[in-house]
């Protein structure tokens, strides 16, 4: 049985943010914006198959995956970027016991995540390049 992340989860911190959004070149503009945002991440999970979305009241964030199964994964609208190219990824999740480690291919080096949960915290460290953001959220009753 693989570890269950279904449920509604609201961010608690989110360290460094700041530094990843840098790390896509996301504008001032934006990324003033963007660091105050308290994010829930919502997640249904089937096995291995996973539908998120991250969600806040400037912008909202949509991605289904299963665990194993490469496929090409388009931030555009996230990382509002100009160029089409810049924002499209070659992403696979895998498991990494319990925890969900996602590697994305892109114009970035090093761009990836890795979510765990721990008790009724979801953890999510997002890497990019040599820059890492830690956001933790809790578990909605
Ligand atoms: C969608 C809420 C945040 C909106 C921020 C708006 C602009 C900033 C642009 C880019 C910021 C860089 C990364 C976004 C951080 C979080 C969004 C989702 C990260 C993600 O892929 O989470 C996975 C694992 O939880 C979804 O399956």
């Amino acid at each position: 049985m693989p570890a269950d992340f279904n449920g509604q989860w609201v961010m608690v911190t989110n360290e460094n943010f700041e530094d990843i959004m840098n790390a896509i070149d996301i504008d001032f503009a934006t990324r003033k914006i963007a660091r105050h945002l308290t994010q829930t991440k919502v997640i249904v999970q089937n096995g291995d198959k996973f539908e998120t979305k991250t969600l806040s009241t400037f912008r909202n964030y949509e991605v289904n995956f299963t665990v194993g199964e490469e496929f090409e994964e388009v931030t555009k609208g996230l990382d509002n970027r100009t160029i089409q190219r810049e924002c499209v990824l070659q992403t696979l999740v895998t498991w990494d016991g319990d925890k969900l480690v996602a590697v994305q291919k892109g114009e970035k080096a090093n761009r990836g995540w890795m979510q765990w949960i721990e008790g009724d915290l979801l953890h999510l460290e997002i890497h990019v390049e040599d820059k890492v953001c830690k956001q933790v959220f809790k578990k909605k009753p």
